[in-house]
């Protein structure tokens, strides 16, 4: 029997950077008397991020759920659109508030997201596009997506939320498909308070997203098209701004948690985790293992329930599946057979902490007490 810890041990904490230095970019807003609408910090960020993200265009939003929403209005997608049921509320939430109807597809068992094998048999006449979820930072299968999208004409937008600084060969993961969202909501690696961003190769989107991100205004006088207030307010850049300098390091401490994370628990009957292929740079978003319950001998709800007498909060990201909520559950995609690898999957994973504020002791004990429960 361990001791609780005697704090709460959460999935993730934010960083959080120096309050003086952020005073000090508060006293230069409030110099400039300009807080929102593209203002110095707002430019500023916008340009950090495109080189941090390695993309030639970004757009920055108040948070990555309007930036998606406004992907697929700026590239006119309607009807249906096929993507996963492993995932936050938002992905499937943000086809809804587009009208759109969302087609569930089954997951790949290894990087969990979209099977690229199982989309071409949901494509019907209705479908404009295909809508990947980079789950946990992993890279989805971006060659066969843009292959099959390629054949049908398809528009593919990824949710990269969790996809910070992830690169696939060298290249930033924000340069596949059409548009990629990034969230900067504090559980995110970087954040900006809440925030988003839109990635994309193509130089003539710019101009219609950022007007779609602010009510389509061209000028004073010209309302070129029905846009949303999607704007990122310059408190929250200044908060990005700084924020951002502390990334190369809490990436660095993550990976020595994630050594220890492998070394405790490489080998554990029952429990797997998915590391990242050498062609891969690591987002470090999640720690996320499975846990089979015939070989672990306990299920991954014990665990989950286990772990809170020790001040140990976990989470079952993404439980329940996207399909299985009341407002999709009617839809033929959502139909259980259709996702047989989703339903297994969600039954198996949990999040486990994973931040740098945490000790390698801190990991080594979580580690322990999950044996323990064997
Ligand atoms: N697509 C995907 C795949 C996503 O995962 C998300 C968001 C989106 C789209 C939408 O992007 P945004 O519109 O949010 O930019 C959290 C986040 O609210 C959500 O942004 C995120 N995904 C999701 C995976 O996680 P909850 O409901 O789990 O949050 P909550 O409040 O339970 O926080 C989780 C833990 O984080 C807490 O137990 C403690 C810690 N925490 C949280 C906050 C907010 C802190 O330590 N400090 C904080 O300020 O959704």
């Amino acid at each position: 029997m361990f001791k609780p810890f005697d704090k709460e041990i959460y999935v993730t904490r934010p960083l959080l950077p120096d309050l003086g230095a952020y005073n000090l970019k508060l006293k230069e807003i409030w110099d400039s008397q300009w807080l929102s609408n593209n203002g110095r910090q707002h430019q500023a960020l916008e340009g950090k991020i495109s080189e941090r993200l390695k993309v030639p265009n970004t757009c920055l939003f108040n948070n990555g759920t309007i930036a998606l929403i406004t992907a697929i209005q700026s590239l006119r997608l309607t009807g249906e659109v096929i993507t996963t049921p492993f995932t936050f509320p938002a992905t499937p939430h943000v086809l809804a508030w587009n009208n759109i109807r969302p087609i569930f597809c089954d997951i790949d068992p290894r990087t969990l997201n979209i099977d690229a094998k199982k989309i071409e048999p949901l494509i019907t006449p209705a479908t404009t596009g295909i809508l990947g979820v980079h789950v946990f930072g992993t890279p989805c299968d971006v060659a066969a997506i843009q292959e099959v999208a390629d054949r049908y004409g398809l528009k593919v937008i990824y949710d990269a939320a969790h996809a910070f600084e992830t690169e696939l060969d060298g290249a930033g993961i924000g340069n596949f498909g059409d548009i990629s969202m990034f969230s900067f909501h504090p559980t995110k690696l970087f954040h900006t308070g809440e925030g988003g961003c839109l990635t994309f190769r193509e130089h003539g989107l710019k101009q219609r997203i950022d007007l779609l991100k602010n009510f389509g205004i061209k000028d004073q006088e010209t309302v070129m098209m029905p846009g949303i207030n999607g704007k990122m307010n310059e408190l929250q850049a200044a908060l990005g701004l700084l924020t951002l300098e502390l990334v190369a390091a809490e990436r660095k401490k993550r990976q020595e948690l994630l050594e220890v994370y492998y070394r405790e628990l490489e080998g554990l009957e029952g429990i797997s985790f998915h590391k990242k292929p050498a062609n891969v740079r690591n987002s470090y978003q999640y720690f996320v293992i499975r846990i089979n319950k015939e070989r672990f001998g306990k299920s991954r709800d014990f665990v989950y329930d286990e772990f809170k007498k020790y001040n140990v909060f976990v989470r079952k990201y993404f439980h329940p599946l996207c399909s299985e909520y009341a407002c999709y559950k009617h839809l033929p995609s959502s139909n259980r057979e259709n996702l047989p690898v989703a339903h297994q999957v969600v039954s198996e994973v949990l999040c486990l902490p994973f931040y740098g504020g945490l000790s390698a002791a801190d990991v080594a004990k979580i580690c322990a007490i999950l044996r323990s429960f064997r």
